[in-house]
C-alpha cells in the first residue's frame, strides 16, 4: 500500500504536460498564466497556435516563446494567424486584407525589432508544427482535420489550421452515443484525445475549456473578451489568466 508521503513524492516527480490555447498577442496574459502554472523545468508545454494578431504585443509574444523554448520542453503548433504573419515576414503576403485588418497591430509590434530578430522569428515560424501526436496517441492541432485517415492525409496543410468541422462534429454528438456505437465518428477514434484551439468557446457562452467526445477545445477567447487558458492534459486541471481585456484596458483586441 502506498503511504501518503509516497503519493506526494510521485506527484512532485510526475512530469506534467500543459496545453495552452490561442494567445493572440496577449503577452501579459501569457506571463500571468505561466506564473499560475508555476512551471518546472521538466514540464512539457504544447502551444496550440495563433500567437499573433489581436492585442498589441504579438512580436513580443513570439520573442518570449523563443526564449521559453530554451528553458522548457515546448512544442509549437502553427495557427492560421501565424501563417499570415510568417508570410508577411517572408515578404510573400498571401492575404492583402491581413495587413489592413488583423495584422495591423502585429506589424506595429514589429517596429522596434531589428532585421536580425525578424529573421529569427521567421525561422521560429517555419519550425512550427502543423500537428503533433504524443506518445499516448493524443493529437494536438490548431483547427482540426477533415481527412478520414487523419491529419497526415489532409489535402492541404493549411486546412489543419482553419478546420472547424472536427469540433462541430464532436459538439453535435449526442452524449448518449458511446465510443463502441456505430454512430460514433470514426475520425475521433483515431486518437485517444484531441486538443484544438481556433474556435473560441465564447461562441458557446463559455470562457472555460470545453470537452466534447474526446476533443478538448482550449481556445477560450483570449483574443476577444475571454481568457488565456492552460489545461493539464493528464489531470484536466485548468488554469486561466484574467479576462484579457482588463490586461489591455486601452485596446480592443480582436473585438
Ligand atoms: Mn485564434
Amino acid at each position: 500500500m502506498r503511504n501518503f508521503q509516497h503519493i506526494t513524492m510521485l506527484d512532485i516527480m510526475a512530469k506534467r504536460t500543459f496545453v495552452i490555447g490561442d494567445i493572440h498577442g496577449a503577452l501579459r496574459a501569457l506571463k500571468q498564466l505561466l506564473l499560475k502554472i508555476d512551471l518546472r523545468e521538466d514540464d512539457k508545454i504544447i502551444f496550440l497556435g495563433d500567437y499573433v494578431d489581436g492585442w498589441s504585443e504579438s512580436a513580443q509574444v513570439i520573442e518570449y516563446l523563443i526564449e521559453s523554448d530554451t528553458i522548457y520542453n515546448c512544442i509549437f503548433i502553427k495557427g492560421n494567424h501565424d501563417i499570415s504573419c510568417e508570410s508577411w515576414l517572408n515578404e510573400t503576403i498571401l492575404d492583402p486584407n491581413w495587413k489592413l485588418k488583423s495584422g495591423k497591430l502585429t506589424i506595429q509590434s514589429y517596429e522596434s525589432f531589428s532585421s536580425e530578430r525578424k529573421a529569427a522569428h521567421l525561422d521560429f515560424f517555419s519550425r512550427m508544427k502543423y500537428y503533433h501526436v504524443d506518445e499516448y496517441n493524443r493529437l494536438f492541432v490548431h483547427g482540426g482535420f477533415t481527412a478520414s485517415n487523419g491529419p497526415q492525409s489532409e489535402q492541404s496543410k493549411n486546412n489543419l489550421t482553419t478546420d472547424r468541422t472536427l469540433w462541430e462534429i464532436a459538439i453535435m454528438m449526442d452524449s448518449r452515443i458511446k465510443k463502441h456505437s456505430v454512430l460514433y465518428p470514426k475520425k475521433l477514434l483515431l486518437f485517444n484525445e484531441i486538443c484544438i484551439g481556433h474556435t473560441p468557446t465564447l461562441t458557446y457562452n463559455s470562457d472555460l475549456p470545453m470537452c466534447a467526445c474526446n476533443v478538448w477545445n482550449i481556445d477560450t477567447g483570449a483574443g476577444f473578451t475571454g481568457r488565456l487558458s492552460a489545461l493539464n492534459i493528464d489531470t484536466k486541471e485548468i488554469l486561466q489568466s484574467d479576462k484579457v481585456l482588463f490586461l489591455y484596458p486601452h485596446e480592443n483586441g480582436r473585438n
